[in-house]
């Protein structure tokens, strides 16, 4: 029998060995990611501290769209094989973020052992057909229409991925079988694309295009985890490959890593065969996917992610009134953060911000004295020690960024209708499964670290 996380590892390698093979940039991104984790695992005896070499350099996130309630709760259906449950709710459809018509979600797994073992995950957006401001009552019908006759995922995944969810896990053909039509389901399709579809949806948005516009899904990224992301940077220019002007999220500075920080280079031509509209068939390119790279940091609280996004409101707030010409993003991020941020992990875990575990330090007081009654005193005064829980999820306004630096027009919107509400009760319905709420997770992990820890510190009195 292979267990649900060696079917989850084996996905990971094999869609990784699907688009170096198809998308070479990717294969230069791996190169350089790489070189640049053995570099910092060598230059810092503390480089495993966010998770072991071995975890970072396997890990891997994709992303895929999907159009409608039943294909989600399908993709839900081949993710809960490899372990991976829906967590967090992004809704993209927001002005303010990028105005692209859709809500997410991520597949990944949530146990701790889990991730450890394998944390591949998957960033999957479902087009919200509905929405008034994109898609008229006529387009919409059209678009569920398409929808509803296509099939992404054939019945016989399906079937696997229920018996690999039910027996957690598979007999060594049948693991061959899911995996060989999970990757194929994930490729880019031969299928000729209909230009006179694909040019409608592709005015209103270039995502709902990419979504609605053709009869099958694809990953359109495989992002790996570095350990040094300005260093990866700076050498992906050196090799000739454009990213994007910068790297989301919180700014480099020298307190601790948090959250999550990216970085892309834009989606090359793939030539694409086109079904015209006197029927004919032609090539032509489209531009569809892309590359990404990420560096982890420590899962914040809801304090803690309060705080970030009060940070990042307010360099927005200072870089529109320096206007153009000022100050770099980056360069006003980090003179907020010195004075706004904890520049520790200690004052991170004392103020409650960030989410670590928690054990009895072995150097901790063992004279019968009593210890503190706040975790603030028992970390200062060497009862406990802290080690940081690594943020698993994504942040929505560098998944809109995403989104928008590979769109190749604007699209049309309109702003003065309302659009429907989503919120992540109505998305557990479309998937079929509960999605997790990712402070639940982190939290529910930190509080029986500390309850466990606290315990270890009352037997030693006993
Ligand atoms: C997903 C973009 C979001 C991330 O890392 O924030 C994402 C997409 O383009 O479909 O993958
Ligand atoms: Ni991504």
């Amino acid at each position: 029998m292979i267990p649900t996380w060696r079917l989850r590892a084996a996905f990971a390698r094999r869609l990784s060995g699907m688009y170096g093979a198809e998308v070479p940039a990717y294969t230069t991104l791996l190169e350089v990611a790489g070189e640049v984790n053995d570099e910092v695992a060598r230059r810092d005896p503390d480089a495993g501290r966010l998770g072991a070499l071995a975890r970072v350099t396997a890990e891997r996130h994709g992303a895929i769209r999907v159009g409608t309630p039943r294909e989600l709760c399908q993709a839900a259906q081949i993710f809960a094989a490899l372990g991976m449950r829906p967590v967090g709710f992004y809704d993209l459809r927001d002005a303010t973020t990028s105005a692209v018509p859709v809500v997410s979600t991520a597949f990944r797994p949530v146990e701790p052992e889990e991730l450890a073992r394998n944390p591949f995950r998957v960033f999957t957006s479902l087009l919200t057909t509905a929405d008034r401001r994109f898609f008229d009552a006529g387009l919409q019908t059209r678009l569920e229409t398409f929808l509803e006759r296509r099939t992404l995922f054939p019945p016989e995944l399906l079937r696997l991925a229920e018996r690999a969810e039910r027996e957690r896990g598979l007999e060594p053909d049948e693991a061959e079988r899911l995996l060989t039509l999970a990757v194929a389901a994930f490729e880019l399709s031969p299928e000729p694309v209909d230009r006179a579809w694909y040019t409608e949806l592709a005015r209103i948005s270039a995502v709902a295009a990419d979504i609605g516009g053709v009869t099958s899904t694809h990953i359109n990224h495989l992002t790996p985890r570095v350990l040094d992301i300005d260093a990866l940077y700076r050498r992906m220019a050196d090799r000739g490959i454009t990213m994007i002007d910068e790297i989301q999220g919180p700014p480099r500075w020298d307190g601790p890593d948090v959250l999550l920080r990216q970085t892309s280079f834009r989606a090359l031509d793939e030539a694409r065969t086109f079904r015209e509209p006197d029927g004919s068939v032609t090539t032509g390119a489209l531009r569809v996917r892309f590359g990404e790279v990420e560096a982890r940091g420590i899962a914040l609280s809801r304090a803690g992610r309060a705080r970030y996004d009060a940070l990042t409101t307010e360099t927005d707030r200072r870089l529109a009134a320096s206007g153009p010409g000022g100050p770099a993003r980056q360069d006003v991020a980090r003179a907020l953060w010195e004075a706004g941020f904890p520049r520790s992990e200690h004052r991170l875990a004392a103020e409650g911000l960030g989410y670590f575990t928690y054990e009895p330090s072995p150097t901790r007081p063992r004279d019968r004295r009593r210890p503190p009654a706040d975790l603030a005193g028992l970390l200062a005064q060497g009862w406990l020690t802290a080690h940081p829980i690594v943020y698993e999820d994504f942040l929505p306004r560098s998944a809109a960024g995403i989104f928008r630096s590979n769109l190749t027009g604007q699209g049309t919107r309109d702003a003065t209708r309302t659009g429907t509400p989503y919120d992540e009760h109505r998305l557990s319905e479309a998937v079929g499964r509960p999605v997790h709420d990712p402070f639940e997770i982190y939290a529910a992990q930190q509080d029986a670290s500390l309850r466990h820890a606290l315990e270890a510190l009352g037997a030693d009195d006993a």
